[in-house]
């Protein structure tokens, strides 16, 4: 396992994970060369299975598009057992929790919006492809507020060109068009216009135009094509809507003629611009200066490598200078042993132990309680320049090591280099990681963490009571727990009780299929699932062993700025908020696991499938001094989760 982060960990510095949905896990990280943020999709392939062909058309997709509202691909590691992909940062989130923030945008906002998802759009459709996902999940916000659109996975580019007819029938359900549900040949483009009706219908109401728990009545409704009109929509809102929203695609709007809509032409009175603001064509005279200087090469060479566009690590570091002159920092990159960045830590704490299951590292387990240690130890290679070194410093870098409450961040996972020695013939460095989680929560006293099922009764349990009751879970998971479709391994998730959860009726319609036909990915063999219950078991007692350096946590729950994903309370105490939402959770089936001042939350469906995971935060917030709620979904439905999110709150007295 070490060995498949070799690569990724001599470039990039790990931070906590933002998501877990489907197939993959989104952790940041920081580029170390730049110190600049990106997002890893971290897949493992034997998990993969089947949907290993999404995987590489995601990435063959995203090495052929290059536009300013698409998300940046910068580097693609693969290895024997992982596929790391490594892409552009986006810190204000999915425009999925924007809206809902907001609960409907105003006709001046989703139009900067819906200009951005136009230009896009129609960009991926001159480059031959349809996207054919579209929905606010998989547009994110970036640090200048503009749109990025993500999630390659499921387009298509006809080798005939995008006039040329698909089959396949995949996407969300609400978001899909009536010839693509009824199993019809369809146009990619045709069908992207109508989800794009969908989104804008979402932006501009803050709900869907045909939605329903049923997803054979949500396809009836989609098939009638008929929509309420709230009072709020102005009459050139309701035009566009209705050309977007034809049943027969041979009526729908085209892209071209989105481009210059009167809806899209306000304010503006200039159609969308389409074109690539990023050509690959043209490179950067001051980033290819600054590499040949790095890399002790002549430009020329340098130019001729960074054209290639290999996606390695000559891409991601081409890419993320770019991305900083863009945004004015200095375009330098920061080599290892530059002392001006060694951090106050001193080297003498950083600790040096062995043998640690690094799936700790991938791992920041959200069902772990209490303040957990892992350490981990990663061999790494010898790379010219590229190579990590023992320079603590660049441990220090993007500022994971400081509140990134800005960015409504939480940095749990600290890394630390601590030792570095020539080892073996080959002179490969071993270089000790200190990963520790947990350390920017804050305990509340009466309140041990707890893991909690719903319809027991509550108890609080130690971390070492913790392990003992797994350990018995462990024993009856063998012959009762469902086993985690998604990782076909059984974690730590599937060691509290199941819940039931809302019916999905949006996820993708490729997973329905892929059910339907008993072709998951996961296919369940017997002796592995047995190996990874005892690794799932090890796993879980490392992590539930309590550190024994005593960690000062600050009293009181996280200080943070106000943002769009955060509810106010008009209560005055933190722990009062906390207990609050504890009461109502078992009654609204989550799961739960206290970590200081965080639930960590989730629901299963019937059949023991956890369907959703998000977290509550209980924090403190400035001017005005109150108590907030700060929310993040981690994984399953965005409407399903909004409506139990909301549910919870309005439940409880806060
Ligand atoms: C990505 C990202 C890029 O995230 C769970 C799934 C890039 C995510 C991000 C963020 C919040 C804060 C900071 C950074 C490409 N594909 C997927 C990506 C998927 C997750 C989005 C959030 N919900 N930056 N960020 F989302």
């Amino acid at each position: 396992m070490a060995v498949d982060y070799e690569e990724l960990l001599k470039h990039y510095e790990l931070q906590e994970t933002i998501g877990a949905g489907g197939f993959a896990k989104v952790k940041l990280a920081c580029h170390i060369l730049t110190r600049e943020k990106v997002a890893v999709k971290i897949m493992d392939k034997e998990s993969l299975g089947t949907d290993l062909p999404r995987v590489q058309t995601e990435i063959e997709a995203m090495k052929n598009l290059s536009h300013q509202h698409i998300c940046r691909l910068y580097h693609v590691i693969e290895t024997a057992q992982k596929i790391f992909i490594i892409l552009e940062y986006c810190p204000g989130g999915e425009l999925f929790d924007y809206i809902i923030a907001k609960d409907r945008l105003s006709d001046e906002e989703a139009r900067i919006f819906f200009r951005q998802i136009v230009s896009a759009v129609a960009y991926v459709h001159s480059q031959g492809y349809a996207h054919r996902d579209l929905k606010p999940e998989n547009l994110l916000i970036d640090e200048d507020h503009n749109l990025k659109l993500i999630d390659f996975g499921l387009c298509a580019k006809p080798k005939g060109g995008l006039d040329y007819q698909l089959t396949t029938c995949c996407g969300s359900p609400a978001y899909a068009a009536p010839e693509l549900i009824q199993g019809k040949a369809y146009i990619g483009s045709e069908a992207d216009i109508w989800s794009m009706g969908v989104l804008l219908y979402a932006l501009l109401c803050g709900f869907l135009p045909f939605d329903d728990d049923n997803v054979m009545t949500l396809y009836r409704k989609i098939m009638r094509g008929k929509y309420n009109i709230p009072k709020w929509l102005s009459p050139t809102s309701v035009l566009v809507l209705n050309q977007m929203l034809q049943v027969d695609p041979k009526k729908r709007i085209t892209v071209k003629h989105l481009l210059s809509h009167p809806w899209l032409m306000q304010d503006y009175s200039c159609p969308v611009d389409w074109h690539t603001r990023y050509p690959i064509s043209h490179l950067d005279e001051d980033c290819i200066t600054e590499l040949s200087v790095f890399l002790k090469r002549s430009k020329k060479s340098m130019s001729s490598l960074v054209t290639e566009w290999k996606y390695d690590r000559i891409t991601a570091a081409y890419l993320l200078l770019l991305h900083k002159k863009n945004h004015g920092k200095p375009v330098r990159l920061f080599s290892c042993t530059e002392e001006q960045h060694v951090p106050s830590t001193p080297l003498g704490e950083l600790k040096t132990k062995k043998n640690v299951n690094f799936e700790s590292a991938e791992d920041d387990d959200p069902y772990v309680c209490g303040s957990v240690e892992f350490m981990d130890e990663c061999v790494l290679s010898e790379d010219s320049l590229f190579a990590v070194t023992s320079q603590v410093a660049e441990r220090a870098r993007c500022g994971s090591l400081k509140d990134s409450s800005e960015n409504n961040i939480r940095s749990s996972g600290k890394q630390k280099i601590a030792s570095k020695k020539s080892e073996n013939k080959e002179n490969i460095k071993r270089v000790k990681m200190n990963v520790k989680t947990g350390d920017h929560f804050v305990q509340p006293e009466a309140k041990t963490p707890v893991v909690k099922k719903s319809y027991e009764k509550k108890s609080l349990v130690t971390p070492k009571q913790n392990a003992d009751v797994l350990r018995k879970a462990m024993i009856s998971c063998n012959k009762e727990t469902p086993i985690n479709q998604d990782t076909n391994q059984l974690t730590s998730e599937e060691l509290t009780a199941s819940a039931f959860s809302p019916e999905r009726r949006t996820r993708s319609l490729d997973m329905d299929l892929n059910q339907a036909n008993g072709e998951s990915s996961q296919k369940k063999k017997g002796a592995k699932m047995f190996g990874s219950l005892e690794r799932g078991l090890d796993k879980m007692i490392t992590m539930l062993t309590p550190s024994k350096r005593k960690k000062p946590f600050k009293d009181g729950p996280r200080r943070i700025k106000a943002q769009y994903n955060v509810t106010t309370t008009t209560m005055l105490n933190a722990d009062e908020v906390l207990n609050e939402i504890i009461q109502v959770l078992p009654t609204k089936r989550v799961d739960f696991v206290q970590k200081g001042y965080t639930l960590k939350c989730r629901t299963r469906s019937d059949f023991g499938k956890v369907t959703m995971q998000f977290e509550l935060e209980i924090c403190q917030l400035s001017k005005p001094e109150v108590i907030g709620i700060r929310r993040q979904r981690l994984k399953g439905d965005a409407w399903v989760y909004k409506r139990l999110v909301e549910d919870i709150l309005s439940s409880s007295n806060v």
